[in-house]
């Protein structure tokens, strides 16, 4: 199965997205529908469909994606207020795109449950 999606796409710069990190493994950039006022998704540029791909081989990679939302919390200066994080997982869950992603919202309070 081709894991190619349109954030392959970002990652190589082939459709345009307003990034705001990226090293080695790890590409941070703005969501085109934002939820929050401030709305980032953090992916891997390795891709990983979903998180039942996730395993011993690639789950480093995933916890370099919380590792890059403290520091955009920090440079954004929501590491005291607070902020969400949330991946999302097939139909259930509300995933549409097919390569994960940590969705990052803050500037404002958030509401539980999220449904
Ligand atoms: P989801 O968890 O798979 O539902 O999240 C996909 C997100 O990707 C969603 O919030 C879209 O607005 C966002 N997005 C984007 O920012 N840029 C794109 O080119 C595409 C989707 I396709």
């Amino acid at each position: 199965m081709s894991t190619e999606t349109l954030f392959t796409k970002i990652i190589n710069r082939e459709i345009p997205a307003d990034i705001i990190y990226e090293d080695e493994t790890t590409l941070a950039f703005k969501d085109i529908n934002p939820q929050a006022p401030f709305h980032v998704l953090i992916i891997p540029k390795k891709a990983i469909a979903t998180i039942n791909d996730i395993n011993s081989e690639n789950s480093h990679l995933v916890g370099n994606l919380y590792e890059v939302a403290a520091k955009l919390a920090k440079q954004f200066n929501f590491s005291e207020d607070g902020y969400r994080v949330v991946m999302n997982c097939n139909k259930h869950g509300g995933q549409t795109v097919y390569h994960i992603h940590l969705h990052m919202l803050a500037g404002k309070e958030m509401g539980w449950p999220p449904y």
